[in-house]
């Protein structure tokens, strides 16, 4: 391609390649090319071989010492299987009992969903110092506009998707497939065509070799029932769908749903990449172990306020942020919830002004029915340089003096009673 070319619109989609699965791998390497599958709520056993082998780094466990599939009771499902055990035709959403029929020796480990957001955020921030323009997709997958990057034109994308293969499995031991494509659609299904660790690159002049032959279950939008309905029209691939007319289409789906699969048929696309906007609002929640009262319990539910308080001070500054709009949320044995909200005049993130302004929301909420949960958030929010500069006095933090009421909102409902914290 020469310089002045203008530049094709290439739009990535990576996956990450058995994802609960492979950060497991990491912990346990010595487990790498066995049948392994996550699920089932059984962190206890996990901890128990811990326990056991404490003397022992992780991943010098021995293997026989897993707990194995075969040996499961219960109704737990697969999140995730690896490429070893999908040879038996376990994976995702499977009956872990069912599963064990498949493959009884694959090994059973239980989900670590913390650990699981940590590597998420952590392949993301790769992707994101390499090509800044990124969506997030979930937990392992995410779209990237490679148009305007280094590499992404070359040889249709790949060049680029190659590079950040690298930095991820670089930084984290983690593999991914990634599909360059002119639009989202067709990208979405690009990434699943080499997996695991592969790269495929589609173009406009491909759509009719390796789109059509697919099953229409593969556009991503058309669900299960979508798909059977087609199926009664004798429609099982892309292509028999893109052979159907506008109208037909139309007539059959409904105006919007037959319009767009007459361009999705087509590989035609034109959704943006969308961007991660700034948070509106952060907040912090904790359901109770028992329901408590605001009046029996008074100090230990002052106590978990407090701390929530406290956590979410640390969110806001940890992440850059304060807010001038201070709310609650309060939910009732009976599972009925109410909202409280004031905002102040400054905008503010440490945790006794927080509390403070809270307890007010909390002074405005009915009280006399036992609590099992309690929220606390904060919106309006602005990075510290924008409050420092829109906030009309110095760059310190806001005393309690200073948190002038200007705004009450009280949600609809029972009228006040309980006046406590
Ligand atoms: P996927 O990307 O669909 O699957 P995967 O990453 O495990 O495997 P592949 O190589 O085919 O992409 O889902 C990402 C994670 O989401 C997966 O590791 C576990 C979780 N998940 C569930 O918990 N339940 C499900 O039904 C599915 C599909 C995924
Ligand atoms: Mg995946
Ligand atoms: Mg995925």
């Amino acid at each position: 391609m020469s310089a002045t070319a203008p530049a094709i619109r290439r739009i990535a989609h990576l996956d990450m390649d058995a994802f609960y699965a492979s950060v497991e791998l990491l912990r346990y390497p010595q487990l790498k090319g066995l049948p392994v599958v996550i699920g089932g709520g059984r962190r206890a056993l996990d901890d128990a071989l811990r326990a056991q082998y404490a003397e022992l780094p992780l991943h010098e466990i021995p293997v026989a010492a897993f707990p194995l599939l075969r040996d499961y009771t219960g109704r737990g499902v697969i999140t995730t299987a690896t490429y070893a055990a999908r040879q038996f035709g376990v994976g995702s959403a499977l009956g872990l009992m069912k599963a064990a029929k498949l493959c009884p020796q694959a090994i059973l480990l239980p989900v670590d969903f913390a650990q699981y957001r940590h590597y998420s955020q952590r392949f993301k921030a790769i992707i994101t110092e390499i090509a800044p323009l990124m969506e997030n997709r979930g937990v392992d997958e995410v779209y990237i506009d490679f148009t305007q990057v280094p590499g992404g034109q070359r040889e249709g994308g790949r060049v680029l998707a190659r590079l950040i293969q690298k930095a991820i499995f670089d930084d984290t031991g983690l593999t991914c497939s990634v599909g360059v494509a002119p639009n989202k659609l067709l990208a979405k299904m690009a990434s699943e065509f080499n997996k695991p660790n592969g790269i495929a690159i589609v173009h406009d002049t491909d759509v009719e070799t390796m789109i059509w032959p697919l099953a229409c279950r593969k556009i991503n939008g058309i669900g299960p029932k979508a798909d059977a309905k087609l199926k009664t029209h004798g429609i099982e691939t892309i292509g028999q769908l893109a052979a159907k007319d506008l109208q037909w289409l139309m007539d059959t789906f409904g105006q919007r749903t037959g319009a767009w699969m007459f361009d999705a048929a087509r590989g035609r696309d034109e959704r943006p990449i969308v961007l991660e906007s700034e948070p509106v609002s952060i907040s912090r929640e904790t359901s109770f172990e028992r329901d408590l009262h605001a009046v029996r319990d008074k100090a230990e539910l002052g106590a978990i306020f407090t701390r929530l308080c406290e956590q979410l001070a640390d969110d806001l500054q940890r992440k850059g942020y304060v807010g001038k709009t201070i709310g609650i949320k309060l939910k009732y044995e009976d599972f009925t919830a109410v909202t409280r909200d004031i905002t102040i005049a400054r905008h503010i993130a440490d945790a006794k002004a927080i509390r403070r302004v809270a307890g007010q929301c909390l002074k405005r909420a009915p009280l006399h029915k036992k609590l099992r949960l309690l929220g606390v958030r904060m919106g309006a929010l602005l990075s510290v340089d924008e409050a420092q500069a829109l906030d009309f006095k110095s760059n310190q933090p806001a005393t309690l003096m200073d948190i002038a009421l200007t705004a009450i909102n009280t949600g609809a409902d029972d009228p006040l009673t309980g006046q406590l914290f």
